[in-house]
């Protein structure tokens, strides 16, 4: 598997000497500073098991081994996934759906793995996106996800009357109590815009299998939500005429039809630097829903001990925000996609340059970083925004925790005089 050469495409005089570096910081400064290296940005491919794991379980079905795992359906070989009409009615649901071809365990047509894959040979899709969870600002990690869009397998099963959602499940132990369901509705399971990514039954990971570790053999990827829709371990399809979301996320006080959110993220710092060093501040940015337009960040000095600036006040609203330098897309894709996938082959780029349509992907991740030089000593108060192509500086348009974790995030840092 690749794992991405960190280097930078414009401005790569000084950042070609660092292996690692990726920064359009002036070879000077640089020189000057021959014994830091900045720190080496985020891989744009996560591999598979450097994804931060948050999964629910108990046991969590990836700690599963051999005849259990079989039991399980975990297996390549054993993987089967059912699609079923819910024959319930009730006052909101007055006629049930019904489908003309159930895929079923118990009648041997449930689907298998090698018949999705079949699928994929014709009609796959891959897609470049960050996983993130509703409630965890940074980014959990972001893959090369391959697979077959929901609405094909949706089409196995002929005709359908009264369906208006559809919501599906993975593998819980046999325990009702550890059911992780998500939801979408009929519309957002069948069609797409034009140049969106539509849902889709994942079966690959940065050109390989999806590990059981990341929901393998086969989970759902909802491109344009946060993690919670792109159930793992995928079992079961329900259709119904219920019109209501019954995602579980949304019985845990979340708000269950929220996309991903345009957001900035700082990497974890020391609280201290000494003077007269460059100071190297990294992140990494969400492209959400409504797309990026840049990154940006308000430095300043703050007397030691003193109240954060509370956001909107006057102090904050008076603020000059600096842009970020944001990492450049790669110029040369072939590199960083794994064996086998090429541009043409990844939705989201335009077929004739091999170039992203958008910078970042949208609902993928990209690095950002400052380079901050001459700092006088003192204690100084960071926060790094993102501003979306709408032109709403996050936490706008919708600071809501429950529909993503947008929150502007401040670091505080001080700076000491060398001794010597
Ligand atoms: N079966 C199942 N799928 C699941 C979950 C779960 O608990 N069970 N958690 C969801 C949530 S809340 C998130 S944020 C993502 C995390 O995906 P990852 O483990 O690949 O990073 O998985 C989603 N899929
Ligand atoms: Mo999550």
């Amino acid at each position: 598997m690749h794992t991405r050469r960190t280097f930078i495409q414009a401005g790569a005089v000084a950042a070609t000497a660092m292996a690692g570096a990726k920064f359009n910081a002036p070879t000077g400064a640089m020189a000057a500073d021959a014994d830091q290296s900045p720190p080496a940005l985020h891989p744009l491919l996560t591999p598979a098991e450097q994804f931060r794991d948050v999964s629910r379980g108990n046991p969590k079905p990836h700690t599963l081994t051999g005849e259990a795992l079989v039991q399980a359906r975990l297996t390549p070989e054993s993987w089967r996934l059912e699609v079923v009409a819910d024959t319930e009615t009730n006052d909101a649901i007055k006629e049930a759906a019904t489908i003309e071809k159930q895929l079923l365990l118990a009648s041997g047509t449930a689907l298998d793995l090698p018949r999705l894959m079949q699928l994929g040979e014709t009609l796959g899709v891959r897609y470049l996106k960050a996983v993130q969870c509703l409630n965890i600002p940074q980014p959990l990690g972001q893959g090369l996800w391959e697979g077959v869009p929901l609405r094909e397998v949706l089409r196995l099963c002929g005709a359908m009357r009264n369906v208006r959602r559809v919501f599906y499940h993975g593998f819980h132990n046999n325990d009702p109590k550890q059911l992780f369901q998500s939801s979408l509705s009929y519309t957002q399971a069948m069609e797409h815009a034009p140049g969106d990514p539509p849902v889709f039954l994942a079966y690959g990971l940065n050109g390989e299998s999806i590990p059981l570790s990341r929901g393998g053999p086969v989970r759902m990827i909802v491109p344009w939500a946060y993690g919670f829709k792109s159930v793992k371990w995928l079992q079961q399809i329900t259709v119904t005429n219920d019109f209501r979301a019954n995602d579980t996320y949304a019985a845990q006080n979340n708000d269950p039809d929220s996309p991903m959110k345009t957001a900035a993220y700082i990497d974890r710092l020391p609280a201290n630097f000494s003077a007269g060093r460059t100071v190297y501040i990294t992140g990494q940015v969400v492209s959400g829903y409504s797309g990026l337009k840049r990154v940006e960040y308000w430095l300043h000095r703050v007397e030691p001990g003193s109240p954060p600036v509370v956001q909107d006040d006057s102090y904050y609203r008076a603020a000059s925000w600096v842009p970020c330098e944001l990492e450049n897309e790669p110029s040369d894709w072939n590199a960083v996609l794994p064996e086998g996938a090429s541009p043409s082959d990844v939705l989201g780029f335009d077929t004739a340059s091999q170039r992203a349509k958008q910078w970042p992907f949208r609902y993928g991740t990209a690095s950002w970083s400052i380079a901050l030089r001459d700092l006088k000593p003192g204690q100084y108060e960071l926060r790094v925004r993102a501003v979306d192509q709408n032109g709403f500086a996050q936490p706008e348009p919708r600071p809501i925790l429950k529909a993503g974790r947008n929150a502007v995030e401040m670091h505080r840092f001080e700076v000491t005089a060398n001794e010597s």
